[in-house]
């Protein structure tokens, strides 16, 4: 599979108007795919129930039935998925939502994971 894009091309690929001499030149840029991670949810003991519904409507934008359905899968599994993102984004939610769970005292706890 090529994965890699010509973004110039010329059909006298020598540039001088002529055939068979001058330099052939082309320009070629690597796209690649950026890595993803996942942002998981573990599950406590104590941290309400209603707290990790609305991180996860605050920080991962799921609307109020996603979110009770992702908090009861982590509360009855042990751990669930919040969102795939690049790593920045990733890093910046974990941040959030640990930065939250800490300002109100619970123990929530995190991990993420390359995809
Ligand atoms: N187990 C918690 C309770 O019963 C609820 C909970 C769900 C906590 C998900 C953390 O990631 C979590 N209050």
């Amino acid at each position: 599979m090529n994965l890699i894009p010509r973004l110039q091309k010329d059909d006298d690929e020598n540039h001088d108007g002529e055939s068979g001499t001058g330099t052939v030149t082309r320009t070629r840029t690597k796209i690649k795919k950026p890595s993803l991670y996942r942002v998981i949810l573990l599950n406590d003991d104590f941290t309400p129930m209603e707290f990790v519904v609305h991180i996860l409507e605050r920080f991962f934008s799921k609307n109020s039935e996603q979110a009770t359905q992702i908090m009861l899968h982590i509360h009855n599994s042990g751990i669930g998925e919040c969102g795939i993102f690049t790593y920045e984004i990733a890093e910046t939610k974990v941040t959030q939502v640990m930065d939250f769970a800490q300002k109100h005292q619970h123990p929530l706890q995190r991990v993420m994971e390359k995809n």
